[in-house]
């Protein structure tokens, strides 16, 4: 797509006026009903939320859900999916990367497969929802086919991607995006993603061999928590993704001189943490300086010596920035490396910052929006187009086809918290959506 009618979709979307109230789009409709009867089909979504309430024992400690990508958690949490593979009527596999796929062949050998899924992993002391919810969803609809006798023109391949919470790794490396992962990199588990890989049986010799090539999929449907309140406060029940942030994660280490702190004068200090907080507001007013969607954090902070009576010789931060343009995500990451070095000078420390990951912004295929939106239409659900804030596999995935992205409300707008919740009607909603959206795809 070209950049300028990718900036102008993500200006599209940065307009979007959220609540325009409930929308029953009937032209979307129209177009798709030619391709197949009106009436919508229903998976078992009392079946996806009994699998959820079980996936939240796996993983749960006193901080929330801990199934992060290659721990103990995690491994337990991809021996129960396997299990739904299986229930499925799938046989699951394990590719290079570490994803679980599973496939259904269709009756047209020459079409393309229609892609699902999404994650398990989570991030430390998350929520239950988070990425099973999709990937359940998307093995209920395969599980719902079957049962139903429906067999599909398209071959159906569900997918549960591997580590996604450490900036979708397993995505990332499915579709070949070699140089944006540094497989040595230490991830939260404290394996590197390399030792995680082999150990949740994939194969990093076969990374390249196996790689997705563009084209090579008819199209990826993910239906994922809206991780945001927009939908809650507009009294909707469906979001149709128009677009996922792009984002730039950055560790920034800060170095000042670790002194007394009770025999240094004031002016005679390098306090790295000072500079870290002068740094930390900073960021926020900056990144708050212009209208927009834009988005940064600085997530951890890591003092050394973290002693109460050393001024803090070093720190360790991390930023996470957004957004929907990659060139405003560029002039944003440009100020903020100026700003370090500003109050480096002002302070006596140094800035030194280190991209850990980046994804580009993707924008959702329009054939893929409409089917979602024609299949919430078919079931009656209130829907709008939104973006979204959050990263996803489907960002990666739309290197290679097109993509859709289904959400469905987060009580309280909450995410990556062990108060993370969606509401089991909503969860029905949205893995009917995405079975109804699979059957126009499939149709037309
Ligand atoms: O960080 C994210 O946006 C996603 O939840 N991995
Ligand atoms: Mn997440
Ligand atoms: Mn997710």
């Amino acid at each position: 797509m070209k950049r300028r009618d990718f900036l102008g979709q993500a200006a599209a979307i940065a307009a979007v006026p959220l609540g325009a109230g409930p929308l029953i789009r009937v032209a979307p409709l129209l177009a798709w009903s030619r391709a197949r009867p009106p009436a919508p089909a229903r998976a078992d979504g009392a079946r996806v939320n009994r699998w959820l309430a079980l996936f939240d024992q796996i993983g749960r400690t006193a901080g929330g859900i801990n199934r992060v990508a290659y721990s103990e958690h995690d491994l337990a949490g991809r021996a129960f999916t396997l299990d739904l593979f299986r229930q499925a009527g799938l046989t699951p596999r394990i590719d290079a990367a570490g994803n679980l796929i599973g496939r259904v062949e269709g009756t047209d050998r020459t079409l393309r497969p229609i892609v699902i899924g999404s994650h398990i992993d989570s991030v430390t002391d998350g929520g239950n929802f988070d990425g099973p919810l999709g990937s359940f969803g998307a093995l209920e609809v395969a599980r719902t086919l079957g049962e139903q006798g429906r067999r599909l023109r398209h071959p159906l391949e569900v997918v549960v991607w591997s580590n996604e919470e450490g900036g979708v790794i397993g995505s990332k490396l499915a579709v070949g995006d070699f140089k944006a992962v540094d497989i040595d990199t230490v991830a939260r588990s404290g394996k590197t993603i390399r030792e995680g890989i082999g150990l949740v049986g994939g194969n990093v010799a076969a990374l390249e061999r196996e790689a997705r090539a563009p084209g090579s999929a008819e199209c990826y449907l993910e239906l994922h928590i809206e991780q945001s309140g927009l939908l809650e406060k507009a009294g909707l029940q469906v979001g149709v993704v128009q677009g996922i942030c792009g984002l730039r994660f950055f560790e920034v280490t800060i170095e000042g001189f670790a002194n007394h702190a009770g025999a240094t004068p004031m002016d005679e200090r390098r306090d790295a943490v000072l500079a870290g907080a002068r740094f930390t507001v900073a960021v926020n007013d900056a990144i708050r300086s212009e209208p927009g969607r834009q988005v940064a954090t600085v997530g951890r902070v890591v003092p050394t010596p973290n002693t109460r009576n050393v001024i803090a010789g070093r720190v360790e931060l991390t930023l996470d920035l957004r957004d929907l343009d990659a060139v405003k995500l560029e002039r944003f990451a440009d100020r903020f490396r100026r700003v370090g070095s500003e109050i480096g000078a002002a302070s006596g420390t140094t800035f030194s910052f280190r991209e850990s990951t980046r994804s580009t912004p993707a924008i959702a295929d329009a054939a893929m929006m409409e089917a979602v939106e024609a299949s919430a239409s078919q079931l009656r659900l209130s829907h709008q187009r939104m973006p979204s804030g959050a990263g996803h596999d489907a960002q990666e995935m739309s290197h290679i086809c097109p993509m859709g992205m289904i959400f469905v409300p987060s009580v309280g707008g909450i995410s990556h918290s062990p108060r993370e919740f969606t509401k089991g009607e909503d969860v029905v909603n949205g893995v009917n959506v995405l079975l109804n959206a699979v059957l126009l795809v499939d149709a037309r």
